[in-house]
């Protein structure tokens, strides 16, 4: 049904494009692939599909590197398969959601390589942040801060003329300048980007690293970690992050969105503190703000709980409902995540001679995260396999992996590729229905282990974690209303009612009986005969008899 706040409560599912599905044996997911695999999205119930870049790019950050914001890649297909499957898409009433990445092209965007080749002072260089190096000739980076991947944000050019020159800044890898925000022809270059995506009919969009568009004047040092946490340091923000000017560009943006027909939508992403994402979910802003709290959480009654609180308090203050998010294709899946006792850094990547995690524990409480997730108020994103359960990819030789993570603090760490290994989709198949080559041949090999998560082995099997998604996704579209909390909860549990339903999810207590009476309409892990207790790593979704 269209209705024009169809955001609020939907359920967002992502799709990274390489592995979903590949459609023409190169071993890479691609648009046709997608448009094949509709059926899935649509049997799964979800409202809409936000796709992970296909632009131009080289690739070097899974296309976080655009180098033409107004294409597909050849790998990918053409502008021509993008309309066959926002089409498909919307005849199965789903919505399309693309990637925006406003802070950094590609080294080879054409811009970037003007830029290059011109003088300094050039208005060519005016569209990114060129700087003249320190010490005597130069040759010290212009400030402090840190790459968001490895070594500092900042890499010396060589001019035309051969000789070493200007350094230009990149908050993530060098292949990935920053744009000058600042600068009026950027500004308006992205509206036309913005227009040229909704013209071809997109319902909205996610904005990467959205925080850090706006640099604070004169780029000063910041001699303080910048990972983590965002916030004032010394009276102080980031000078890279979350500065005020940032609000300006999104206002502009929401003015353009909102000329078009229906209720087009931005989304955030900013690994902010919720109270500061709730400055940028506004009308005259976005719609909606990821929160990774519930994603950061470990596995513990009390800070679940709070942390739900406090997302929907955070949210409150514009009045807009919150998000929830368990994984993407920037960290541990959650099914492996859980799988450890205690926290776990969630971007390292694990290696195979890392502490491995239970796989059956984290799966067990993956399910009982997601369905604690899927019964609260506001919008959720899924991103693709976890509806399978897919664990973590952790045995990747080192040799394969593609991510420029790779370095950070003098430690090693081995990239976010364990998430995005092609899906599995039928076991009996060549990569398992995910291309007509080998395992081995797609893009990244997929382990043995794949072959009972894929979809054709869960497809029928109640009690598998596609049908428990595809149930909870059934039923959550009845759950209307605010959470009514049961503050009589034992220690370990969390319990809350949506209307008429009731959930009960027993994260680390002890085994919780149900009220009498109470009829299980949902459970996250085979639940036993009426009467028998709740085991911990279990979420329940119930209805009472009316007394
Ligand atoms: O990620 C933004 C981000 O904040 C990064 O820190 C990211 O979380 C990563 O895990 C760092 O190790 C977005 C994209 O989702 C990510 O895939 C891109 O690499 C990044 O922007 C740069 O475009
Ligand atoms: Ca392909």
């Amino acid at each position: 049904p269209r209705h024009t706040d169809w955001w609020r409560d939907a359920v967002i599912y992502q799709v990274y494009p390489r592995s979903f599905a590949d459609s023409n044996g190169d071993g890479i997911g691609d648009l046709p692939g997608i448009t094949s695999r509709l059926d899935h999205l649509d049997r799964l119930g979800v409202d809409a599909v936000w796709l992970s870049p296909f632009y131009p790019s080289p690739q070097r950050d899974g296309g976080y590197d655009v180098a033409d914001y107004r294409d597909v890649d050849p790998q990918f297909g053409t502008l021509a398969d993008f309309d066959r499957l926002t089409d498909g898409a919307h005849a199965l009433g789903i919505r399309v959601i693309v990637d925006l990445v406003p802070n950094h092209c590609s080294s080879d965007h054409p811009a970037f390589q003007a830029a290059l080749a011109a003088a300094s002072g050039s208005p060519q260089r005016a569209l990114f942040h060129f700087r003249d190096g320190l010490g005597a000739n130069g040759e010290l980076p212009p400030n402090d801060w840190p790459c968001m991947f490895e070594g500092p944000a900042w890499t010396r050019v060589t001019e035309p003329d051969g000789t070493a020159g200007q350094w230009y800044l990149h908050l993530f890898d060098p292949s990935q300048p920053d744009w000058n925000w600042d600068n009026q022809a950027v500004r308006d270059d992205f509206e036309s980007t913005l227009r040229f995506w909704l013209d071809r009919n997109v319902d909205g969009f996610r904005v990467d690293v959205c925080d850090a568009l706006v640099k604070a004047d004169g780029l000063p040092d910041w001699p303080h970690p910048t990972h983590g946490v965002v916030e004032p340091i010394d009276g102080r923000m980031p000078p890279m992050w979350d500065q005020e000017g940032i609000h300006d560009i999104f206002r502009s943006w929401r003015r353009v969105l909102d000329s078009y027909e229906g209720t087009r939508i931005l989304c955030a992403e900013a690994w902010l503190p919720s109270e500061r994402t709730a400055r940028i979910v506004r009308p005259d802003e976005m719609n909606q703000a990821f929160n990774f709290a519930y994603l950061e959480q470990r596995w513990d009654a009390v800070a679940i709980r709070s942390t739900i609180i406090s997302s929907l308090q955070a949210n409150d203050v514009v009045g807009a409902p919150t998000t929830w998010v368990l994984s993407n294709h920037d960290v541990m899946r959650h099914a492996s995540r859980f799988g450890y006792d205690g926290t776990v850094a969630l971007e390292a990547g694990v290696g195979a001679d890392d502490p491995q995690p239970d796989r059956a524990l984290g799966l067990q409480r993956a399910r009982a995260a997601t369905a604690m997730m899927l019964a609260l108020p506001g919008s959720a994103y899924l991103y693709q396999g976890e509806e399978l359960g897919l664990p973590e990819v952790t045995d990747l030789p080192d040799d394969v992996r593609q991510d420029p993570v790779w370095e950070r603090s003098g430690h090693r760490i081995r990239g976010r590729d364990g998430c995005r290994v092609p899906l599995p989709w039928e076991a009996t198949k060549l990569s398992f229905g995910f291309s007509s080559v080998s395992s081995s041949d797609t893009w990244l090999p997929q382990p043995d282990y794949f072959g009972p998560y894929s979809r054709d082995s869960q497809n029928d099997d109640p009690e598998s974690t596609l049908c428990l998604y595809r149930r909870a996704l059934e039923i959550r579209r009845t759950l209307t209303g605010p959470i009514r909390w049961d503050e009589s909860a034992a220690d370990g549990t969390i319990a809350f009612a949506r209307g008429d339903v009731k959930v009960l999810a027993n994260v680390n207590g002890e085994p919780a009986a149900l009220p009498e009476g109470a009829s299980v309409i949902l459970s996250s892990s085979p639940y036993a005969e009426p009467g028998s207790q709740v085991p911990p790593n279990t979420t329940v979704w119930f209805r009472c008899e009316e007394a």
